[in-house]
């Protein structure tokens, strides 16, 4: 299988299974994460987990598959849906980063909601190393992330930025031995997982409008969003407790 997909309790988790071409992407690897997207909506699933098998996370897509399909057609076929639905995805995306991250794998990994890094992971733009641009949402979230001239340089110099670099830049939220990477991404995914209420996933939405909106319409996504969370009863239970225990109650 290119993808193993198991679930451990509300945690979805995928595993990049190419190891021998540091798992870059074919038709059929794109197919089947496709495929896990749209498990990943499952209402029982609270957060999705991407990692890779072996020594590489992913290392874009696979040149040695590309042939005579035009570069903007497998982009719309197979690349597009994909990111679009990950980054549409009510629920956090977190990305165990175990190797090194390429072309549009460094692009998947950006478009994650969070990174946790083994020491031996990197980033590497790819593209301008074979006269393409970054695609997959990269110039967007590298802009994001990096701010636009260190994006700018970054992915015009094809620099390899190691897993310390990237925790000094903000790319990767912490940075853990190979060993314990798995059990460390597992723990924060299920941390995300038991949000109360759909508050992490709703978290996710608002820092996505962000981009986009005004201060004036973020506050009233805000406030939209906020009355949702509050009809949730995990809101009320956890109030109800917090007053509980002030007064000594229960
Ligand atoms: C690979 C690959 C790979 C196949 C390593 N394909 N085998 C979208 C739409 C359409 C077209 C174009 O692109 C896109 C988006 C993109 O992603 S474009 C960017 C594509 N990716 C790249 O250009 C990265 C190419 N790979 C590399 O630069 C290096 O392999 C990196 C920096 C990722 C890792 O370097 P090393 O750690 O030195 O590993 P390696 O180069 O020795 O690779 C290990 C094996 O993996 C090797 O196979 P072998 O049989 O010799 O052991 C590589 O051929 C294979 N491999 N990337 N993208």
């Amino acid at each position: 299988m290119v993808l193993e997909v198991s679930r451990d309790g509300g945690v979805l988790e995928l595993t990049l299974n190419r190891p021998e071409a540091l798992n870059a992407f074919t038709a059929e690897l794109h197919e089947a994460l496709a495929a896990a997207l749209k498990q990943a909506r499952d209402p029982d699933v609270g957060a999705v987990l991407i990692t890779g098998a072996g020594r590489g996370f992913c290392a874009g897509q696979d040149l040695s598959e590309i042939g005579d399909t035009a570069v903007g057609e497998l982009i719309r076929r197979h690349y597009n849906p994909n990111l679009r639905a990950l980054r549409s995805l009510g629920k956090p995306v977190v990305a165990a980063l175990n190797g090194v991250a390429a072309g549009a794998g460094a692009a998947l990994a950006l478009a994650c909601d969070l990174r946790i890094a083994s020491s031996k992971a990197s980033l590497v733009p790819g593209f301008i190393a074979i006269g393409l641009v970054p695609d997959s949402g990269l110039s967007w979230t590298a802009t994001r992330l990096l701010g636009e001239a260190r994006a700018f340089d970054w992915l015009t110099s094809n620099r390899r930025i190691g897993a310390e670099e990237a925790l000094a830049l903000g790319l990767v939220s912490e940075i853990v031995e190979p060993g314990e990477l798995a059990a460390r991404a597992r723990e924060r995914a299920q941390q995300l997982a038991d949000a109360l209420g759909d508050a992490a996933g709703m978290t996710k939405r608002l820092l996505a409008a962000a981009a986009t909106h005004s201060f004036d319409e973020q506050l009233e996504l805000e406030r939209q969003l906020q009355q949702a969370a509050s009809e949730h009863p995990d809101y009320q239970r956890a109030v109800t407790a917090f007053l509980d225990k002030r007064s000594g109650a229960g």
